[in-house]
């Protein structure tokens, strides 16, 4: 599995690594699209044209891209919501902490309240937290953002296509219908909001925006606006959200210090006609597969102050980012964890023997050709096969 959670090597251990060296502790945002496909951004667009295949535009996502670096061969750690955002919560894979599928309203369980997530190692160094927009890791009571690690959240426990779809700070919902149309902005808001009122502290901003997950909604002045028809206009809303949120680093001082990471949960949804859905191209196919357009997506990560010591678009190899977050897993769980007694060593050799099956997990497939596909092309396996 091709770097299970870069972000997870790059985040957290980056933070800790600058925290120990300077007496300022750097700002981390993590801003999670959902469903947005490898295809769909400014910098991303591979030329094709068919109908539904227009570029879209992202100028701020692209600056982004432009000031950090771009990430070309990043895989999300599941081609659905819930697995994918457990992984990013907790450096684990999805499987591992009892998510092989996503969550609906009528769902028991959620996140365990004894996993370890970024949220609350970061809390327990002193950050402010905040998550805002889709949570999707469980909507009962020990199940919550804030008991996550996450000093505040507003936004909803579940995708826009499910019921009921209520707007909630916190644990209250505070809006039983909300109108979706003004959702991204809101958002946009809240975290504006949020990275103004805590510039004098270190903060972890999860920004989880619900676009651009079907059903598609854009304020009424912004419809039609995109080569991409009703789809790329709600992209270049969301891209015009980045762009506030650049704005108020900008404005507070606050972008040398912060770590930025743009990326999506999995890839897109392309069952709907063509001006309505999202593309992997030249991926081939999309969620819910596990073939590479399901989970290869777009990734961006930008710290002025501290550039990642990558060259632009070069391929990651998958191997450190993939040991990495493991190790960070372990490391960060504590005493308790489920994990102790285990050496650095046996870590790595789990953690490698597992490497195999997990995508084997994913589905509930056992046979097949999207396994193989896959691992073929895992550069962690010598020459790149590897028998499935
Ligand atoms: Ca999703």
């Amino acid at each position: 599995m091709r770097a299970l959670l870069a972000l997870l090597l790059l985040a957290p251990l980056a933070v800790l690594n600058a925290a120990d060296a300077t007496a300022k502790k750097p700002n981390v945002i993590v801003i999670l699209t959902d469903d947005l496909g490898y295809d769909d951004v400014g910098c991303y667009w591979t030329p094709d044209k068919r109908p539904g295949f227009e570029k879209i535009l992202t100028p701020n996502i692209d600056r982004l891209a432009a000031e950090g670096a771009r990430f070309t061969d990043y895989y999300a750690p599941s081609s659905v919501c819930s697995p994918s955002r457990a992984a990013l919560m907790t450096g684990c894979y999805p499987v591992r902490v009892g998510f092989p599928g996503i969550l609906f309203p009528s769902s028991p369980t959620g996140l365990n309240p004894d996993e370890v997530t970024l949220a609350e190692i970061l809390k327990k160094r002193g950050y402010a937290t905040a998550c805002v927009g889709k949570w999707h890791l469980g909507h009962l009571a020990p199940f919550t953002p804030r008991q996550h690690g996450f000093d505040s959240f507003y936004g909803m426990m579940f995708p826009n296509d499910m019921q009921p779809f209520v707007l909630q700070r916190d644990e209250t919902v505070v809006e039983p219908k909300p109108d979706q149309k003004t959702l991204n902005e809101r958002f946009t808001e809240e975290a504006v909001k949020f990275v103004r009122a805590k510039r004098e502290e270190p903060f972890f901003l999860y920004l989880s925006y619900s676009a651009p997950h079907i059903p598609l909604h854009v304020p009424d002045r912004l419809r039609g606006k995109s080569a991409r028809g009703l789809y790329g206009d709600v992209v270049e809303h969301l891209d015009s959200g980045v762009g506030e949120v650049l704005k108020a680093l900008d404005e507070t001082g606050l972008a040398d210090q912060t770590l930025i990471v743009f990326t999506s949960d999995n890839g897109p949804d392309t069952r709907g006609p063509y001006d309505k859905r999202g593309q992997a191209f030249p991926l081939r196919a999309a969620k819910a597969t596990t073939r590479e357009g399901g989970v290869r997506v777009p990734c961006i990560m930008r710290w002025p102050g501290r550039r990642p010591r990558l060259p632009r678009d070069r391929l990651r190899d998958g191997r450190p980012a993939h040991r990495g977050q493991y190790r960070r897993s372990a490391a960060s769980a504590g005493p308790d964890h489920r994990w102790k007694g285990h050496s650095p060593a046996d870590d790595q050799a789990r953690c490698a023997e597992s490497s195999r099956r997990v995508l084997l997990l994913q589905r509930g497939e056992t046979r097949g050709g999207p396994q193989r596909e896959l691992e073929a092309r895992l550069p962690a396996h010598g020459n790149g096969r590897h028998p499935v």
